[in-house]
């Protein structure tokens, strides 16, 4: 976003149960035709799409910041509740560009955050209401809507960050989180990393 001008505080409202911000830029709609390749799948997502039917996956509420070094850019998500193959409705994934942090803070609704570095080491933390989530530079994100309700999250990273899909796109993220007969079941695709996902060791 390269606003012209010069940048002067600015104050926002954030409407938790909503995930409205106001004032914010052009609302974001990502639906399941944008994002056909992040379900495990394909079968489940063409049957949904040849039915002419296109769900919406999440909208976002983006600040308008200019893409600039030096700014935050943020923005209020809100993933709708549901699932395509029995795979909960989410984010696309990506990494930055520039490897750097990014700060998640949940407002409502239950989910989970799949993190993943470019070394293939897993971390899977809870997203509610008032919990944050520190995404650490070179850790690949993406966020998962496992509640009845919409998931509704700020998120906070450098403006001139870059969205990389490619890596996800290609390789996905070693976790998918499913709706089994008792709820969530997060599947790895190998047993060793779940266990790292799993391990109460993590530093803090
Ligand atoms: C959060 C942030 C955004 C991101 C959005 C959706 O709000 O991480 O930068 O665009 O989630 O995630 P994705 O683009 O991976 O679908
Ligand atoms: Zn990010």
């Amino acid at each position: 976003m390269n606003l012209p001008g010069p940048v002067l505080p600015v104050a926002r409202t954030l409407d938790f149960a909503s995930g409205a911000m106001v004032p914010h830029a052009e609302v974001v709609v990502r639906r399941l035709s944008q994002m056909p390749r992040a379900f495990a799948n394909s079968e489940a997502v063409a049957t949904v799409l040849e039915r002419g039917e296109d769900p919406v996956i999440y909208r976002a509420f983006p600040a308008a910041v200019p893409e600039q070094a030096g700014h935050l850019a943020y923005r209020t998500t809100v993933i709708l509740p549901g699932a395509v193959g029995g795979e909960y409705f989410m984010t696309r994934g990506h990494h930055h560009h520039k490897d750097s942090a990014e700060l998640y803070l949940g407002m409502s609704g239950r989910g989970l955050m799949l993190m993943q570095d470019r070394d293939g080491r897993l971390r899977v933390e809870e997203l509610v209401r008032d919990v944050t989530v520190y995404v650490p530079p070179g850790w690949a994100h993406r966020t998962v809507n496992t509640g009845q309700d919409e998931l509704v999250f700020l998120a906070v990273y450098f403006s001139d960050a870059g969205h990389d899909y490619d890596v996800i796109e290609q390789q996905g993220i070693g976790v998918r989180v499913m709706a089994g007969p008792d709820g969530p079941e997060v599947v790895a695709a190998d047993a060793t990393d779940l266990l790292a996902v799993k391990g109460e060791s993590w530093p803090t």
